[in-house]
């Protein structure tokens, strides 16, 4: 049997500017936001030694930054943290449990063939095995495999690739599966993936091979895709929208001609992410949704503790109108300061409006003269108003009538004012 411990998007490095407090855990040297990140990969590899695992797997997103158009490399601290982590890892395991590391879309430099994962290869070339995202380019073009062999094991790397974006590039990418990444009969075969979306990052023949087991990333909510297909999830919550899973990475135990047996080990966060949501009326006075934000932050009224402060987001939907919400928006910043004033134990304390619907007030909303006229037979009062403005030329004034005619009863069908009909206002 052999067993691998399948980690992934520890997303090391990670760092927020707006909507947290600015404190720093030691002075000038690492934020506590930064520092959680850090502390994600360290659990794992400290778990890796724990099992006793013969070999560790990371699908990808090791570090957070560099990514898309933010061309800034990780910080000095998180690179050091993770170099010495590593260090700690094969002093215990006497260098012989090996680490193989994928690139996925976090990490390495947009249009520049280099990776943050390389400079972790130079540092253990002996122990430390990666695939980059130019690898994988180089190794199609070449008609190359991109496989690491082992005695027991052989190891198909996928870094990131969005092939589906273009045709001839899925095609071209399918034709390299097929002709150089078939997994060995005799040995264990394990495929390690950065992707999720089938048929966009994932390709769909990966999880047809009869590879002995899937180590995916990219995904950051753990999961079973298939019996030997995983998704190992993130060692630290990412997103709000992972505010209520427990992370975890994968205790996997391989024996050739049998199902992979997953055994999830818990990673276990020392931060708390909340979110509540406020719905707005269009009644609702900025002093009564001051008070229902204000109620909902009491229990986080106490003193700043960076070890277990939480991370707070408000989701706010519901309708309003728009300069009660521009008064609404001026109480959040106010409270925002006060929240990082040191009174209140909350680290991140951010607001999603991206659902309220924002009118502007009935006496000034655009047609509202129109509004006036159509009231009791629609169709007949759009002529009246039409003539009322008077068009000299009656050809015009008919076929405004007529075409404004079919809009008016098209409209009046549905309902006036749907949710839909707000957000276009909004774009
Ligand atoms: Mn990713």
């Amino acid at each position: 049997m052999v067993k691998i411990l399948h980690f992934s998007d520890s997303h090391v490095s990670h760092r927020r500017f707006r909507d947290v407090k600015d404190d720093w855990k030691t002075q000038n040297r690492v934020s506590w936001l930064e520092e959680d990140y850090c502390i994600g990969f360290q659990r794992a590899l400290e778990v890796a030694v724990e099992v006793k695992c013969d070999y560790v797997v990371h699908s990808g997103d090791l570090f957070d930054i560099p990514v898309g158009r933010n061309l800034s490399g990780p910080t000095e601290y998180s690179r050091t943290f993770v170099i010495r982590e590593l260090k700690k890892f094969f002093e215990k395991t006497a260098n012989k449990v090996p680490i193989i590391i994928i690139d996925g879309n976090h990490g390495s430099y947009l249009t520049r063939n280099y990776s943050t994962i390389e400079f972790l290869q130079a540092a253990f070339p002996n122990y430390l095995f990666i695939s980059t995202n130019y690898q994988l380019k180089k190794a199609m073009v070449d008609k190359k495999s991109l496989v690491i062999e082992f005695k027991d094991i052989n190891f198909y790397l996928f870094p990131y690739f969005k092939f589906g974006r273009l045709p001839h590039l899925a095609q071209a990418y399918e034709n390299w599966i097929r002709n150089h990444q078939q997994p060995d009969s005799d040995k264990l075969s394990v495929a390690v993936v950065h992707g999720m979306q089938r048929g966009m990052d994932l390709h769909e023949l990966i999880l047809q091979y009869p590879y002995d087991y899937v180590a995916l990333g990219h995904d950051h909510k753990q999961r079973k895709v298939k019996k030997n297909a995983w998704q190992a999830g993130s060692t630290e919550k990412y997103t709000f929208a992972e505010r209520d899973q427990e992370n975890s990475v994968l205790e996997v135990q391989l024996t050739k001609g049998e199902d992979p047996i997953i055994l999830p080990k818990s990673i276990v966060s020392k931060r708390k992410m909340v979110q509540f949501q406020i719905t707005l009326q269009s009644d609702t006075t900025p002093t009564a949704f001051e008070e229902t934000v204000r109620e909902k932050l009491k229990v986080h009224k106490k003193k700043f503790n960076g070890e277990s402060a939480s991370r707070v987001k408000i989701k706010i939907d519901g309708t309003i109108i728009l300069s009660n919400w521009w008064a609404m928006e001026d109480i959040l910043v106010d409270i925002q300061k006060e929240v990082f004033a040191d009174d209140y134990n909350i680290l991140e304390f951010r607001w999603d409006d991206g659902e309220v619907v924002k009118r502007a007030p009935i006496s000034q909303q655009k047609g509202v003269k129109v509004f006036e006229y159509l009231i009791e037979d629609p169709v007949k009062d759009f002529e009246k108003y039409i003539r009322s403005l008077g068009i000299d030329d009656e050809k015009q004034a008919k076929q405004m009538i007529e075409l404004g005619s079919e809009i008016v009863s098209e409209v009046f069908t549905i309902e006036p004012q749907t949710k839909e009909e707000g957000k276009e206002e909004e774009a």
